[in-house]
């Protein structure tokens, strides 16, 4: 080999030169902070000009900044459907945004692979709502099981629980008046919180424009696929479809190697609890809208907020052949299932 060709392989096998010739790698090694995840998208930005778009929609109480990548294959076609997700509500649940972030860069990255669910379809993702929350809880081991925002109310009691923030049967069921309840303080009012506000502003946005279709949001950790409704004990007119489309999600799951265990039923059929997101989004007329809860434990029982980091890619890549599922039996079959 001619020095030339050597310097030329050291060069591009260098860790400079690799990541800007080929862009971002998605990493399953770890939790990506806030400020890790906002790099990925910027570097996805970069080398995927073309079919990828960020977007800021607000701002969370502690100033940092929520955006969402729109990803599409780049044809240009403009009023395409919209399949909507977000993770990250809940500040604890963190194989929620590396679950998003497995998902966008299955998209986007691995797209010669899954540009068939982006022929008539673009995604919309906000990978974490809750950076505030979420960075709190990375801060000391103490602050793991945070849950809420970091608003201080009133009183002086800090946090909001954001999935009871909604406008959706707002203050029923398992929501707390409490502005010092840990876990469920619905806030002052329906939609006082700024990470709320964004989620609202997207699904308003494409309920106006009757693209959203299908709206995901990703929680953990329950093993279950949840449907409408959560507020109230009733079945939301098109249950059925829920049901089939939950189905078929968890049925290829099922051909993974370590199979997690799932069902699917209504929100209310785990307990009612009113402002929560999914809710929302169907009231406003996404005709389909699940609350996915990423599986509760794994062989050895382990709690699965935050899988040991091991375990996290083979999490995240099952949850992937569900969502896949999830995706393309909306996109072939509904609304004629
Ligand atoms: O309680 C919640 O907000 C969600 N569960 S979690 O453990 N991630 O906090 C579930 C919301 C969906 N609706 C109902 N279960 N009613
Ligand atoms: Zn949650």
């Amino acid at each position: 080999m001619s020095l030339l060709l050597v310097v030329i392989t050291v060069f591009l096998g260098g860790s400079f030169a690799i990541p800007a010739l080929l862009g971002p790698t998605y990493h399953t090694n770890d939790y990506y902070t806030h400020e890790e995840i906002q790099d990925y998208l910027d570097g996805l930005a970069r080398s995927y000009g073309n079919r990828v778009e960020l977007k800021e929609v607000g701002k969370s109480y502690e100033n940092r900044t929520l955006r969402t990548i729109t990803i599409s294959n780049g044809d240009g076609r403009p009023g395409k459907n919209v399949i909507f997700m977000d993770a990250g509500i809940h500040a604890r649940e963190w194989l929620t945004h590396t679950t998003a972030l497995n998902i966008i860069n299955e998209l986007v990255v691995n797209y010669e692979h899954n540009k068939d669910l982006l022929e008539d379809y673009e995604w919309i993702i906000l990978p974490l709502v809750n950076p505030d929350g979420y960075t709190y809880s990375r801060s000391a081991n103490w602050r793991k099981k945070w849950r809420k925002n970091r608003k201080p109310s009133t009183n002086g009691c800090i946090g909001t629980d954001l999935n009871r923030n909604f406008e959706a049967g707002w203050g029923t069921g398992d929501a707390s008046d409490d502005p010092c309840n840990f876990y469920t303080y619905r806030g002052e009012a329906p939609f006082s919180e700024p990470e709320a506000q964004a989620i609202q502003k997207v699904l308003l946005e494409l309920s106006t424009s009757k693209r959203g279709k299908l709206y995901v949001t990703i929680h953990s950790a329950a093993g279950e696929i949840l449907y409408p409704w959560s507020n109230v004990k009733e079945n939301g007119h098109n249950y059925r479809e829920h049901l089939k489309i939950a189905k078929r999600a968890i049925q290829a799951m099922r051909k993974t190697k370590r199979p997690s265990k799932y069902i699917s039923r209504p929100g209310s059929d785990m307990y009612v609890a009113g402002g929560v997101s999914s809710d929302y989004a169907y009231n406003l007329g996404f005709p389909l809208s699940f609350t996915w809860e990423l599986p509760k434990e794994n062989e050895n029982y382990e709690f699965l907020f935050y899988p040991p980091k091991h375990l996290i890619r083979e999490l995240v890549e099952e949850t992937w052949i569900g969502v896949r599922a999830m995706a393309e039996s909306v996109i072939k079959y509904y609304p004629t299932l």
